[in-house]
C-alpha cells in the first residue's frame, strides 16, 4: 500500500463488504478512487464508517480506518450511482453440492435503478462457468442498457489468502476477463492501479475457469497428500516424512496433509466444476469426497487410541478452518468433533481466535483437566508455546494427536507424553 492518493474521476461502488468486498473497498479508497461499500447487514456498514472491521486480519483495520478518515471510503445498505461496480458477495454450494447463486442476482438486481451508459460492472465473486456471460448479463439488460454495448462487463476473480489478504490483494497477479475485449481492457485499466503484480486480460469464461481450477487444483492436491496420510499409516511410516522426502525429487511438491479442507472457497469452489461437468470432472469430484471424509478419518484414528479407556475426553486444540484466522467457516473440526461424539467421546473445545462457534468454547484448563488425549486441529501459533508438563500434570492419561505435526514432539515425548501424527 502506498500513501493516500489524491481522489480520481472514477467513483466505485462496491456490493458486498464481506473477506474480499471490505478490504478491496479500503484499497480502492486509500489508492484515491471514491469508493462506496455495500452491505444488507446495516450494524456491519455502521461498524465500517465507525473504522471497525470484523475479522482478524493483519493490517486491515488500519487500511479501512486510513480508508474512512481520507473521506474515500463510505459505507451502506443500498447502492449509489457510480461508475464502477464490483460485486463481491458469496457464492455457496447447498446441502446438494450445487452453486447458490441468489446473492449474485440479488446484488445485480440492486444496480438496475443505478446503471447509467458506459458503467463497468465487475463480478469477483467465484461463479460456475457462464455465469458472467449469461446470469449478469441477463440481469444487467433488465435494465434496458445493452451489455457489451452500453455496459461494460468483466469478471475478475478474487485471489486473495485469508490471513494474508492485503499483502495478496496488491502483489498476486490478476485474472481480468471481459464479455467482450473492450469490457476486459477497461476493468484491468481500473486493477492496474492498485494491483502491483501483473493484470491479465482474457474472456469472462476462461477466467471463470482459471478460478475455479486455481481452487479445485489446490483441493486435488490436499487429498492427494490425505490419501498418502492414510496409505502411509497403513504401513506404520510417518507421512511427514514421506512426503518431505518425496519432495527432494526435483519435480514434486506435495502438499501437506491435515484433518480436512475448510474455509469458504476450497472446500466449495470444486462442486462448481462437478456441477458444470458431472461426467467429465472426475477427479475433482474425488478429491472433494476424500478430503471431506478425512474428518471421520481422524476420528477414528483418535477412538482407536483411546479403546477401552471408559468415558473418554478428548481436548480438542482450533477449530478454525487453519492457522492463526478466526474463520470456522467449513471448518473440518466441525465434523471431527461431530464424530468423536458420535463414538462416545466428551469434547471440550479450545480456540483463541475463533469467537463464536457452535461448539462451546472452553478455556485450556478446563479443556484439558481429566481429558484422555490433546487433538490439535489447527495450528494457532500460541499452541506451541504451552508447556507439555504443566498440560500433562492435569490430564488423565498423556497422548498428543498432532494432525498438523505443529508442536516440538521431542519435548512432549520429554513430558511423558505419546505423540502420534497423521
Ligand atoms: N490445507 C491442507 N493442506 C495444505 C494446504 C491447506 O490441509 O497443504 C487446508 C487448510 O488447513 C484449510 C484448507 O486446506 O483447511 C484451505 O486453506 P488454504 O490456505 O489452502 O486456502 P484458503 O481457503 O484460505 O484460500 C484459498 C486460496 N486459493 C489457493 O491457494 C489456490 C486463495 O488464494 C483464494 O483466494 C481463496 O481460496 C478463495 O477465496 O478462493
Amino acid at each position: 500500500m502506498g500513501e493516500l492518493r489524491e481522489p480520481t474521476a472514477e467513483v466505485i461502488c462496491i456490493l458486498g463488504l464481506g473477506y474480499v468486498g471490505l478490504p478491496t473497498a479500503a484499497m480502492l479508497a486509500v489508492n484515491g478512487f471514491r469508493v462506496t461499500g455495500v452491505d444488507l447487514r446495516a450494524e456491519l456498514v455502521e461498524a465500517v464508517n465507525a473504522g471497525e472491521v470484523p475479522i482478524e486480519e493483519v493490517g486491515l483495520k488500519t487500511v479501512v480506518q486510513a480508508a474512512v478518515n481520507s473521506g474515500n471510503l463510505r459505507a451502506q445498505v443500498t447502492p449509489a450511482p457510480a461508475d464502477v461496480f464490483i460485486i463481491a458477495v458469496p457464492t455457496p454450494v447447498g446441502e446438494d453440492h450445487r452453486p447458490d447463486l441468489s446473492c449474485v442476482e440479488q446484488a445485480a438486481r440492486s444496480l438496475i435503478p443505478h446503471l447509467r451508459p458506459g458503467n463497468l460492472v465487475v463480478l469477483e465473486s467465484t461463479v460456475p462457468p457462464g455465469t458472467t456471460g449469461g446470469l449478469l448479463t441477463g440481469i444487467l439488460a433488465e435494465s434496458g442498457l445493452k451489455p457489451g454495448e452500453d455496459l461494460f462487463v468483466a469478471h475478475c476473480p478474487e485471489r486473495i489468502l485469508p490471513g494474508n489478504i492485503l499483502t495478496e490483494l496488491v502483489q498476486n497477479d490478476r485474472v481480468v476477463g471481459g464479455i467482450d475485449p473492450a469490457s476486459g481492457e477497461r476493468a484491468a485499466a481500473i486493477y492496474r492501479q492498485v494491483v502491483e503484480g501483473e493484470v491479465l486480460v482474457t474472456s469472462a469464461i476462461v477466467a471463470e475457469l482459471a478460478k475455479l481450477v486455481e481452487n479445485a487444483s489446490r483441493d486435488v492436491g490436499i487429498a492427494f497428500a490425505n490419501e498418502i496420510a492414510r496409505i502411509s499409516h497403513k504401513f506404520g511410516a510417518n507421512v511427514r516424512e514421506v512426503i518431505a522426502l518425496a519432495n527432494r525429487h526435483p519435480r514434486v511438491n506435495i502438499l501437506s496433509p491435515g484433518p480436512g479442507v475448510g474455509g469458504h472457497c476450497i472446500p466449495v469452489d470444486p462442486w462448481f466444476l462437478v456441477d458444470a461437468a458431472p461426467k467429465l470432472a472426475r477427479l475433482v469430484r474425488t478429491a472433494r469426497e476424500t478430503n471431506d471424509s478425512q474428518p471421520a478419518w481422524v476420528a477414528e484414528r483418535v477412538m482407536a487410541e483411546l479403546a477401552g479407556v471408559a468415558d473418554p475426553k478428548v481436548s480438542v486444540w482450533g477449530v478454525a478452518y487453519k492457522a492463526n484466522v478466526d474463520d470456522a467457516r467449513e471448518t473440518p473440526a466441525l465434523h471431527v468433533l461431530e464424530a468423536l461424539e458420535a463414538k462416545g467421546a466428551r469434547v471440550s473445545v479450545v480456540d483463541f481466535h475463533v469467537k463464536r462457534f457452535r461448539w462451546e468454547l472452553d478455556d485450556l484448563e478446563a479443556s484439558v483437566s481429566g481429558a484422555d488425549c490433546v487433538l490439535l486441529l489447527t495450528d494457532h501459533r500460541e499452541f506451541s508455546f504451552f508447556e507439555p508438563e504443566a498440560i500433562g500434570a492435569r490430564m488423565r492419561r498423556r497422548l498428543l494427536f498432532d494432525t498438523r505435526d505443529a508442536l516440538p514432539r521431542a519435548k512432549w515425548e520429554q513430558a511423558g507424553f505419546r505423540v502420534i501424527s497423521l
